[in-house]
């Protein structure tokens, strides 16, 4: 078999987030030295560089949606060169910008799915359930709608952006690391009956327990796609985001868990997103999620066989 190749897809916005600095995101990652890092994993890595898309007028919201027209302009090309990557067999790693472009990437991861007759699996790794709607949302950021949207329940132009409406359906979904979940959200994840490890499971079960929960029932046509909004770590070790929420995974629990995706061997696509380095110490953050992708793609300390 050939080797991986994985394409690096920088998407620099902040268009849905409450707070500026994600758009600094991608570059943080490359600082970090993310490309260097999975090449000496013996990985072939190319780096797309940038997508472009609007400026971030930061603007109030509109019927309960801050900056629809530009949200939709972002997850347009990010789903365009998202389903182009893997069109040709490569494994796309979207270096985000905020978690509202995780509509165009898993929509094209999705769509492939689709057209390769193959099932989907959702990771969701995040303290936020981004379930949230017009109506019900506190702020009007779209990155608290990003699964809401791809299940269906959103405007119409995010809902059908990969030309499929509904890109997806709850029972994709596993949620990991949930701690931080609106009232109204609450309602909505419990009727779409999306399965959700929030931090009382984790404490509970450990995360060794949830995540074969999460990773159970995939078999060999499963594409597995991880959205890993930084927020889902403990605001200790992972400052530089916008919307810290205490009680998160630490060091070792992150680990565990990204090395138990790796074990599972069938992750096809990745986003990583809501680093905001104007809220980070001397690019720890990004250090961490570099450390952790490294992890995600077989890096293991285990010396037994
Ligand atoms: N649920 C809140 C806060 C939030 C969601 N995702 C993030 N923050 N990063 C909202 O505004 O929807
Ligand atoms: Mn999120
Ligand atoms: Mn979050």
């Amino acid at each position: 078999m050939s080797k991986q190749t994985i394409a690096l897809v920088g998407a620099p916005t902040d268009i849905g987030a409450g707070h500026r600095g994600a758009s600094m995101g991608p570059e943080a990652l490359r600082v970090a030295q993310i490309a260097e890092k999975l090449h000496a994993r013996g990985l072939d890595v190319a780096d797309r560089g940038n997508l472009h898309g609007p400026h971030n007028p930061w603007l109030p919201p509109v019927n309960g949606y801050r900056h629809l027209a530009e949200v939709v302009a972002w997850n347009q090309v990010v789903h365009a060169a998202i389903h182009d990557e893997l069109a040709h067999g490569r494994l796309p790693i979207m270096l985000g910008g905020d978690h509202c472009l995780a509509i165009g990437s898993i929509s094209a991861v999705a769509r492939h799915c689709r057209e390769q007759d193959r099932k989907l699996r959702v990771l969701w790794l995040d303290a936020h359930a981004d379930f949230n709607t017009a109506t019900i949302t506190p702020s009007g950021n779209i990155h608290g709608m990003p699964v809401a949207c791809l299940c269906g329940n959103g405007p119409a132009e995010l809902v059908a952006i990969g030309g499929h409406a509904p890109a997806t359906t709850p029972d994709v979904f596993r949620q990991i690391g949930i701690r931080s979940v609106d009232e109204g959200e609450k309602r909505l994840v419990r009727e779409a009956k999306m399965a959700v490890y929030d931090m009382r499971h984790i404490d509970e079960v450990g995360m060794r327990g949830t995540m074969e929960e999460a990773l159970a029932g995939m078999d060999g046509d499963t594409h597995l796609h991880v959205s890993f909004d930084v927020d889902f770590l403990d605001p200790g070790i992972a400052p530089g985001v916008g919307t810290t929420v205490r009680g998160g995974p630490n060091y070792r629990e992150a680990q565990l868990c990204m090395e138990m995706i790796a074990d599972c061997g069938r992750l096809g696509s990745l986003d990583i997103v809501e680093l905001n380095p104007a809220f980070d110490k001397r690019n720890q953050t990004a250090k961490l999620a570099v450390d952790l992708v490294e992890s995600l793609f077989g890096k293991s300390t285990l010396i037994r066989a």
